[in-house]
């Protein structure tokens, strides 16, 4: 179903015009209001009226992480405090919090482009969903919240965590869509096999995940554990929280939700803006934000463009699934490396658990990558002689993609540790 088909499916014209106006309209609200970009216009020589709309996009500024960080906690907050009616932090791995505000008009925006994911997910009215995103700070639980309420659902605020309670309530209270990140989803999914609980007994159809990179392969792996179709959703705290986009039935790539965030990708080097279709990092720039809009925000997110019609029939423009970020992205003896590459490989190879985690060391000045991979419990009481063959062959296929020499341990069943938020895939001792 579409939620909005007038917004959604509108033609390109109708969608710049839209996002020439809106950008104009910030640009000036900025350059008034926020004496941080009111500063960096200047320095710039850079007038609010040179901007006429979205091929002026690239004269502006970018805005980093860090300077939420050095504005910290509100001074990037583009209305008086007293407006703000809800706050929300990401904690960030490196470095302090970020603080993120909203106006009533924001929240009721946000619960409008959750609501698009949703019903493009195929959410309705009728749907239970257990939210399983943790409700609080992060931005997964509330985001959620309201634009399941939106369409109608009803919403079991469950939250992270408390995996026995999660099978219970998914069992007795029939929940028909799961929304928390895809590693919680496969954590749940083990456990409801654990608790010899069968896919014919609970009623799920729908997962909605996100907050974290997962792969095809992975996909195939939770709908196939739990009997659903999976759908990505993506979005970040400074631009908004989930639902800056999301995949509709073709999952051909999510749609960004671009009447209220313009995307733009750029390579991370250069900083050059990347034309339709080129792998860069995407940027965002939002235009109807009130509490903290911000002006080409640099997500370290890798991805793609593609502006053609989807066969849904929606016209909002695509972007591949995530495939993973420039922060996370291993240098390994000069070779990128990303953790989606090795979940590929194993998901693809269905010999080891689902379970991985990278751990890179810098033994005399060369670097060594390390795969931790989860046997599955059968293989785990096979002979040695099989196990030593099933690491050959992960090393074979890793060592295949990368390019490199990787070294595999496999480890005992339940030892890698489980999340119930965004997993934790990557141990790089070099940075001790
Ligand atoms: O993770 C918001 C969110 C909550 C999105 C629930 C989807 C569902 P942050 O904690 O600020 O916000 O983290 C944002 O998470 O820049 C990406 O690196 C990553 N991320 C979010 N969604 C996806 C996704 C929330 N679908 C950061 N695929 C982003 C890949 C994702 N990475």
């Amino acid at each position: 179903m579409i939620w909005n088909e007038y917004i959604e499916c509108s033609s390109r014209d109708a969608i710049i015009e839209r996002q020439n106006k809106g950008l104009r309209k910030m640009v000036e609200r900025l350059y008034f209001n926020v004496p941080f970009y009111r500063k960096k216009f200047q320095e710039m020589e850079l007038s609010p009226y040179d901007i006429k709309g979205i091929e002026d996009l690239h004269k502006l500024p970018f805005t980093y992480k860090q300077d939420l960080r050095d504005n910290y906690p509100m001074g990037l907050f583009a209305v008086p405090q007293s407006e703000i009616v809800r706050l929300h932090a990401s904690s960030g791995t490196t470095g302090k919090q970020t603080v993120v505000g909203y106006t009533r008009k924001d929240l009721d925006m946000w619960s409008e482009v959750v609501a698009r994911c949703l019903s493009s997910a195929g959410v309705v009215h009728k749907d239970i969903v257990q939210i399983a995103y943790g409700y609080g700070l992060f931005t997964g639980g509330l985001g959620l919240h309201y634009g399941t309420e939106k369409i109608g659902a009803s919403v079991i605020p469950i939250s992270g965590g408390n995996t026995h309670r999660q099978l219970q309530t998914m069992q007795d209270l029939g929940s028909t869509v799961l929304a928390c990140t895809p590693s919680y989803a496969l954590y749940l999914a083990e456990s409801l096999e654990k608790s010899g609980i069968t896919k014919d007994q609970i009623k799920l159809r729908v997962g909605i995940f996100g907050a974290e990179s997962w792969t095809d392969e992975m996909r195939r792996e939770l709908e196939k554990k739990l009997g659903i179709k999976a759908f990505d959703i993506y979005g970040l705290s400074e631009i908004m929280g989930p639902g800056v986009a999301c995949e509709c039935e073709c999952q051909n790539g999510l749609h960004v939700n671009e009447d209220h965030f313009i995307p733009e990708i750029i390579d991370p080097i250069t900083l050059e803006p990347l034309p339709e279709g080129q792998e860069g990092e995407l940027v965002f720039t939002t235009i109807t934000k009130e509490g903290l809009p911000l002006l080409r925000y640099r997500t370290r997110d890798l991805s793609t463009l593609h502006y053609g019609t989807c066969s849904c029939g929606r016209t909002l423009v695509r972007m591949e699934k995530c495939k993973g970020r420039t922060d996370d992205m291993l240098i390994i003896r000069g070779v990128n490396v990303f953790p989606s590459q090795i979940e590929s490989v194993l998901l693809s190879m269905h010999e080891t658990s689902p379970h991985y985690q990278l751990i890179v060391e810098r033994i005399n000045n060369l670097d060594i990558l390390e795969v931790h991979v989860e046997m599955d419990e059968h293989f785990f009481a096979d002979e040695i002689r099989k196990i030593e063959g099933l690491n050959k062959r992960i090393k074979h296929n890793i060592e295949n993609t990368l390019g490199i020499s990787v070294t595999i341990k496999l480890v005992e069943p339940n030892t890698i540790e489980r999340s119930e938020n965004k997993a934790k895939r990557i141990i790089d001792n070099r940075k001790k």
